[in-house]
């Protein structure tokens, strides 16, 4: 029999193959199903185009009747599509079977109340901690007007980051490397401190996944950034964040912060550009301001198995909590997970 909870994890399955081509928007599955028979089913593909419910019913003449199952409360407002709370009252279903409410207060609850207006039966909750875990960043940000945040780095496995000179070293096997891109495209905006930039001449585009690039963000409150690098040469934008230096040239734009409170303004100015996901790619000291003065949602620790006997010694974390997956014969893959953030 197909119970509301096996109708919901195809949703949320659904959702997820939005992959990194949505964010900044939510990752969104829809279902609709009348006596046991699935009628359409789809899930928001893009950022800017049709939502899940727009193209779950895109090949469907009659829904009369039929139970609707969306990973998220259906929207209210006229976005870039009409509302789909609209589209669901228009085509008579009866019930409506929804994982999440949606906390952008452009929907917030509205979407339900007019489905409830129009009569339809609305049930909320169903596998709603998978739910929670997947929009985790999207519910995070509007819960808390602030980006959601996450660590990423690799180590030997004797705990460097790099060489005593700075030197990198490539500690992530294909595999890993797949993982990271995979979480490249799925925030907005990717990180690094000055020294990386200068040390690595990293491009920190998505590559070795399908997805979108994010944001290319570098910490250099000294202006000391290389301007023979990748980040400032290639085509794709990046933002520089100094104390004073405020300039722009093409799409690479240079942010004076000020002298006080360097980070706590860059979280402002995240805050104002309504940025919500930032992943930290390094090195140890950017990573250790972030974990000191800011908090930090999601942590994720490469581990190799290659010993370097001496180099840039690892951020100091505690790894409480921690799940661990083996990845290949030589790394691991260490993630801890704020468990409040995922449950506000
Ligand atoms: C839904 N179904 O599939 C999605 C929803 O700019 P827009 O018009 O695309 O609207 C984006 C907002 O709509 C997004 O922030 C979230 O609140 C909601 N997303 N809602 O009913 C969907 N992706
Ligand atoms: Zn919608």
């Amino acid at each position: 029999m197909l119970t509301d909870e096996i109708l919901m994890q195809r949703a949320l399955d659904l959702a997820q193959l939005g992959g990194g081509f949505v964010v900044p928007n939510p990752w969104v599955g829809c279902v609709i199903v009348r006596d046991g028979i699935i009628l359409g089913e789809g899930y928001h593909a893009q950022f800017g185009g049709p939502h899940a419910e727009v193209r779950a019913f895109a090949g469907i003449q009659d829904a009369r009747g039929a139970t609707a199952y969306v990973s998220l409360e259906p929207c209210s407002h006229t976005g870039k599509t009409p509302p789909c709370a609209d589209l669901l009252i228009k085509h008579h279903v009866k019930r409506v079977v929804i994982c999440n409410l949606d906390p952008n207060p452009l929907v917030s609850g509205k979407g339900v109340a007019k489905l409830e207006a129009a009569g339809i039966e609305v049930h909320i909750g169903v596998l709603a901690e998978k739910g929670e875990a997947l929009n985790r960043r999207f519910f995070y940000f509007h819960r808390n007007q602030r980006p959601y945040i996450t660590v990423k780095y690799a180590t030997s496995s004797d705990q460097f980051i790099a060489h005593p000179n700075g030197k990198a070293q490539v500690f992530s096997n294909p595999i890993s490397q797949q993982l990271v891109h995979r979480l490249r495209s799925e925030h907005q905006a990717i990180l690094v401190g000055v020294n990386t930039a200068n040390a690595d001449n990293p491009s920190l585009t998505t590559r070795a996944w399908q997805g979108n690039s994010p944001l290319r963000f570098v910490l250099d409150p000294q202006a000391r950034m290389s301007e023979n690098l990748v980040l400032v040469e290639d085509e794709f934008p990046t933002y520089i964040f100094t104390q004073d230096l405020c300039k722009s040239e093409g799409n690479k734009h240079w942010i004076a912060l000020g002298t006080q409170n360097y980070l706590q303004k860059f979280i402002e100015y995240c805050q104002e550009k309504a940025i919500q996901s930032i992943l930290i790619e390094g090195g140890t000291k950017t990573i250790e301001a972030f974990i000191k003065q800011v908090t930090v949602q999601e942590i994720i620790h490469i581990e190799s198995n290659e010993v370097l006997g001496s180099g840039i010694s690892t951020p100091q974390i505690d790894e409480v909590n921690a799940t661990e997956y083996k990845l290949g014969p030589d790394n691991r893959w260490i993630i801890q997970l704020s468990k409040e953030n995922l449950t506000q």
